[in-house]
């Protein structure tokens, strides 16, 4: 070996050693400078010689060349997903149901659930070789540029005998993380993450690797996917296997030899929770023998020797100081809980929707109350009732009342006969254009990326734009654009780049972005796929609207209401002329496969397929779903424990299938 080449090996060897002993360890032995000055060495070599860089440099770890899109990766040992419980009377017959299989009763090893990412990461020869996303658990997407940004992931492993081996972990950000990336794209008018496993999925689907590097992912690693050059027996052996190769574990798991141990675990993991600085939505529980679990085996999607139990959603006292109104994009007043702020699953909550004024007196909700708030996982926070011993705290109660005037533009309030939303009727409500704004730009619409709540309000502010259209215009007033605040060249740069090509969108975006009422994603694809252009739609007849698939009478008026309003007209006419796609494409309309035209209702549960599989069974091979068994039903699919709608098939008629006459049906 050259001497150039012995001194770039020991450097890497001691860059690596201190970043694992700051990122896996905990425990720090350099200092920010001595790690600074030999990096900068390692790069000044690199620079020089770049043949000598190899794929466990450190330097990977900032990040590198921007990819146009990632690559599929199948995964050779699928990852598989758990099946989850919710009680102690569920995670003990779990362990019966394994100790009938096994004929004996085995350990158990008791695990918090990460709640972010799974990845399969491999290693051969040592060098950390390609990683993956989970996606359906047997192809993924390549994301290994992205994972050796990940300090705490090693990009080698130190074992000589070991030629080969798979990891699975959770990929995850840190609450202060998540925190300061919100703070970031706050300032920089960018919607902010729901909550920290958002931001770390989108975090680590960045085509532009650098990104990732700067979003301090973690990871924990808790499964062993595949072993070549060593042997385990048991899970728990596996995990000390992969902490002594450098990988960061499955915090304090416990091996458990009774189901008392085994609930004492997940009571403790359940006690800590509140302390961690990321989240867990549960505990996992699995068989430690590997041999074992060769014998339970597994169902189609998950192991029959691990189940996951799921946290109760947490519950919160916190005391409401006001009710705000909220004027919505079709001018619907929602009422808003201002609380003081408390800390509920894993983030800081201050505001929740009161829903509408019903709500508000089924409850009895008062201005002054304390308050219970509900919050399981990422789902948005609720307020499920007032804690009546509170009342004589001495605290000023106050009784809320609609505004009859609107907050925002002082037009006229008024609650349609049987509706529970009262609705400001203001033509030119300027909340009620920044929603549809809002609603427009956002992810499930024409998704262009940077256009947040407050990049709208601030567009909305400088007079740039007043329409939907106008969007569309922005690329005409780069130098307006500049003048506006937090506004650099790359920035607007970006999008405008993001505006124009969401005219290329798929043309249902369009649909659902125009807010019609009573029309979401699901239904927008069914114009979309149905209709063809929004001509076609525009021209569509009650009864053709009404004939569809999950349409009622409600949904068909309230699209051929929109299409006859002469203000939708000349919107869509502009947007048509700015360049918006306003046709499906024809690959889209699926008009073969052997379940073509052929509308299904699953229900129950099947022997082998999850609600998932089924559906993508049925739409790849030309069918459609459906929620609801109506005329319009062909078939009903349905398993155990199918319960009315198994009935209303029964009542109407309609075939009933069960798995294999489906999987006959459709060929498989
Ligand atoms: C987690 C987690 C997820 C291994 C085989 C089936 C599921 N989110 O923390 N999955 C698993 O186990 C896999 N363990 C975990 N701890």
């Amino acid at each position: 070996m050259s001497e150039l080449k012995e001194k770039l090996e020991r450097i890497k060897k001691i860059l690596n050693q201190w970043a694992y002993e700051y990122y896996v360890l905990d425990t720090p032995t350099a200092s920010d400078y001595e790690y600074d000055e030999l990096y900068r060495q390692l790069v000044e070599i690199e620079t020089e010689h770049p043949e000598l860089k190899t794929d466990d440099s450190p330097t990977h770890r900032v990040g590198g060349k921007i990819l146009d899109k990632f690559e599929k990766f199948s995964h050779n040992v699928p990852l598989m997903s758990l099946d989850d419980v919710f009680s102690k009377e569920e995670v003990f017959a779990f362990c019966d149901r394994v100790e009938e299989a096994l004929g004996y009763a085995p350990e158990y090893v008791v695990e918090q659930k990460i709640d972010g990412l799974s990845v399969g990461v491999t290693y051969e020869n040592g060098v950390m070789t390609v990683g993956a996303t989970r996606g359906d658990g047997v192809v993924g997407e390549n994301v290994t540029s992205n994972l050796k940004t990940v300090r705490s992931l090693p990009l080698n492993i130190d074992d000589e005998k070991i030629t080969r081996i798979v990891v699975r972990g959770e990929v995850f950000m840190p609450h202060k993380a998540f925190e300061k990336l919100n703070e970031a794209c706050e300032k920089a008018g960018q919607n902010t993450f729901a909550n920290p496993r958002n931001a770390a999925a989108g975090s680590l689907r960045q085509l532009d690797s650098k990104i990732t590097a700067s979003r301090s992912l973690d990871i924990f690693v808790f499964n062993l996917q595949e072993l070549e050059g060593e042997a385990v027996e048991t899970h728990s052996g596996s995990l000390e296997l992969m902490r002594r190769l450098g990988f960061k574990i499955s915090p304090d798991y416990k091996v458990c030899k009774t189901k008392e141990e085994i609930w004492d675990a997940i009571c403790a993991i359940g006690d800590a929770r509140a302390r961690l600085d990321y989240d867990i939505d549960g505990a996992v529980i699995k068989v430690d023998s590997l041999a074992a679990r060769e014998q339970l085996g597994a169902t189609t999607h998950a192991p029959r020797w691990a189940c996951a139990y799921k946290f109760p959603a947490e519950r919160k006292n916190t005391r409401l100081i006001d009710i705000a109104v909220q004027v919505g994009r079709t001018g619907v007043l929602t009422p808003l809980a201002v609380m003081e702020p408390v800390f509920i699953a894993g983030s800081t909550v201050s505001k929740a929707t009161l829903h509408n004024t019903d709500y508000i007196e089924e409850k009895d909700i008062m201005i002054g109350d304390v308050i219970t708030l509900i919050k399981a996982g990422d789902v948005i926070p609720a307020v499920i009732g007032v804690v009546g011993e509170a009342r004589n705290d001495g605290y000023l109660r106050k009784k809320f009342e609609m505004p009859n005037r609107c907050p925002v533009c002082g037009g006229p309030v008024v609650r349609e006969e049987g509706e529970a939303a009262y609705r400001c009727t203001g033509i030119e409500c300027p909340a009620k254009l920044a929603r549809s704004l809002e609603h427009f730009v956002s992810k499930d619409a024409m998704n262009i990326d940077g256009f947040g709540t407050q990049l709208v309000a601030a567009l909305l502010d400088a007079g740039l734009i007043k329409t939907i259209p106008d969007i569309y215009t922005l690329g005409g007033k780069r130098e307006e654009l500049a003048a506006m605040e937090r506004m650099g060249e790359k920035s607007i740069s970006n999008l405008l780049a993001a505006i124009e090509n969401s005219k290329k969108n798929d043309f249902y975006r369009l649909i659902f972005g125009l807010g019609i009422r009573n029309i979401g994603v699901k239904a927008s694809k069914q114009l979309a796929a149905e209709f063809g252009s929004v001509r076609a739609i525009a021209n569509a007849t009650f009864e053709a609207l009404s004939s569809l698939d999950d349409f009622g009478d409600i949904t068909a008026e309230s699209v051929v209401s929109f299409f006859r309003d002469s203000q939708t007209v000349h919107t869509l006419s502009m947007l048509e002329e700015l360049g918006v796609n306003m046709t499906e494409t024809e690959q889209k309309k699926a008009s073969s496969g052997a379940l073509f035209g052929k509308t299904f209702v699953l229900t129950g549960t099947l022997p082998t397929m999850t609600r998932d599989e089924a559906k993508r069974l049925i739409e790849s091979n030309g069918g459609k779903t459906s929620d609801s068994v109506s005329k319009k039903t062909d078939y009903v699919v349905a398993g155990e424990a199918a319960g009315s709608k198994l009935a209303k098939a029964q009542q109407l008629g309609v075939p009933v299938l069960d798995e294999a006459a489906l999987l006959e049906m459709a060929g498989d």
